[in-house]
């Protein structure tokens, strides 16, 4: 597990650039796309930003707003010293637009136009797919804020509410680099794009958020590290896929906004790690050395193996619903077209085009799983989830070995990529975790075993108690090996009044 908050490594090699661009730190709005050069653009954004602090005060942190809170805020993107750490209070954050360094003579890396030079305006013929791709990665930061608004109260430390404020507010960053490209490069549209992304709300009924993992509540700790894992590591994957855009400024964002990603997902790894080590280290004490001895393990204040996987299990299916379906003509579309590559698309050994490439997908036939091969292109989505997959399984190898290094018998596992699914191939078919096709009745029967039950939320809530004394750690998760930026064990992230 890295202990290092600020890693690059989230940036594809492909896509890396050294090259120094100044920040505006002093402007309204902190740019290095010299916004005081382009009035026209800077008062669109003036006039978008207080409907964002209104918004930001609704739905960002509940009763947290006028703390001031240990923050990182980016202040420039070369890849050394790009942050600086400090007290802010979080409606004055510096949101601002930072794009990475432009790599001179960049060319589109794949699809029909792979080769010419990367587009710096909006390509006319594919503008409606360009920014619907825009608005649907804007739409996912400001819901993650909202899904989290509550957490603040329940907080294990101040160093975790501290983290959970720093990823609220690098969400709220991410909105800004999508709400930039809407209203530079779209018009009206974009302007109303970009109000519209104010004016959706996670969860609600007539309003809601574009896509589903986004309309799940995130109502505790564990949901929390577990979607910092899970689904922000989609984040990842569509950002990356992203920053290999034929359209240049939207690559840029997306390096950037990789950047500031990484430590979501450091969150989120060694979340669950310290939950998994306070798990063990109580088993130990307590010499309990079955798993699922779950009565027992619960009595100490900790939470038993079997819950985390179920906690897992489900924040892994409605992520990997995420990537669309696995045969997808909009997939083939946004590839051919140039709009979004694959992951680390440099490094492939093909084409970059996939014309007569085949990939296999599985599939459900006939009452059965089967595996087959399907044209590459219609498949570039279920290419990505299993990408996404593979990259999953880094840190759940890091949580076992927590687990062994206990002398316990129990390993985390990744669910069968039919399990639990709405949307694809799988979608009205039950697969277990192993990868068994269910008839709806073994479903109903056995769901409550793989996915967490009533007892597991109300057994969770009630772990859920705020630990706020600097320093102090809640029972159920140990500390960190490191503060944020060097700071001590001791150190106040958030004064609270
Ligand atoms: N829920 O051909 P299909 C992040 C819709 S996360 C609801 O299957 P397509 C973050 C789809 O929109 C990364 N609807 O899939 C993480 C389409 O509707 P329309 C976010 C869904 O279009 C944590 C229809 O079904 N970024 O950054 O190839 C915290 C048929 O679509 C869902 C991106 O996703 C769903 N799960 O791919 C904060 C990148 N799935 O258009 C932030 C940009 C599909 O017919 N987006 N649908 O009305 C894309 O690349 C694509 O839109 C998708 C879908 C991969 C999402």
């Amino acid at each position: 597990m890295s202990d290092t908050t600020e890693t690059l490594t989230e940036v594809p090699e492909s896509v890396r650039s050294d090259a120094f661009v100044e920040v505006r730190t002093d402007d309204s709005i902190p740019n290095n796309v010299d916004l005081a050069s382009d009035k026209q653009l800077q008062r669109a954004l003036e006039s978008w930003h207080p409907g964002y602090l209104d918004w930001w005060k609704d739905m960002g942190p509940d009763g947290f707003q006028d703390a001031p809170v240990y923050l990182r805020t980016a202040v420039g993107v070369d890849p050394q010293g790009w942050a600086k750490f400090g007290y802010v209070k979080m409606p004055e954050y510096r949101w601002g637009i930072l794009l990475a360094p432009k790599v001179e003579g960049r060319t589109i890396p794949c699809g029909r136009h792979k080769g010419e030079p990367a587009w710096q305006e909006v390509p006319g013929e594919y503008r409606s797919l360009l920014r619907r791709l825009i608005v649907v990665q804007g739409d996912t930061e400001p819901a993650s804020v909202e899904q989290q608004r509550f957490l603040g109260k329940s907080a294990p430390s101040l160093y975790d509410m501290r983290n959970l404020f720093q990823v609220n507010v690098e969400e709220g960053r991410h909105l800004w680099a999508m709400v930039y490209l809407l209203v530079k490069y779209f018009g009206k549209d974009g302007r109303e794009e970009a109000q519209a992304l104010l004016e959706r709300r996670s969860g609600q009924q007539d309003n809601p958020r574009i896509l589903g993992a986004f309309n799940e509540r995130t109502p505790d700790w564990l949901s929390f590290f577990m979607f910092t894992y899970f689904t922000d590591r989609d984040g990842k994957m569509q950002l990356a896929a992203l920053a290999e855009s034929g359209f240049d400024p939207l690559s840029r964002s997306c390096r950037f906004m990789l950047t500031e990603e990484a430590h979501h997902l450091f969150v989120g790894e060694t979340g669950v790690g310290r939950t998994i080590e306070a798990t063990c280290a109580a088993m130990n004490k307590a010499g309990i050395t079955d798993p699922y001895d779950v009565e027992r393990i619960r009595a100490l204040g900790v939470v038993d193996l079997p819950l985390l996987q179920r906690k897992a299990n489900f924040h892994m299916s409605v992520t990997r619903d995420l990537f669309g379906s696995e045969i997808s003509s909009n997939g083939a579309e946004a590839f051919s077209t140039g709009l979004k590559g694959r992951f680390n698309e440099a490094q492939l050994k093909d084409d970059h085009q996939l014309q007569d490439a085949l990939y296999t997908v599985t599939r459900v036939v006939d009452g059965k799983l089967v595996d087959e091969e399907v044209p590459a292109l219609r498949a570039i989505n279920c290419r990505l989830l299993d990408d996404y997959m593979a990259d999953c399984q880094g840190g759940i190898d890091r949580w076992n070995k927590v687990i062994e290094k206990a002398g316990i018998h129990f390993k985390i596992t990744q669910p069968h990529k039919g399990f639990n699914r709405k949307i694809g191939e799988f979608k009205g078919h039950p697969i277990s975790p192993a990868g068994e096709l269910l008839t709806p009745a073994q479903w109903a029967e056995r769901a409550g075993g793989w996915l967490p039950n009533a007892a597991d939320m109300d057994f969770i809530n009630s772990l859920m108690k705020p630990c706020t004394e600097a320093g102090q750690y809640a029972s159920w998760i140990a500390p960190p090996r490191m503060g944020i930026n060097g700071q001590p064990g001791e150190f106040e992230y958030v004064k609270i009044a």
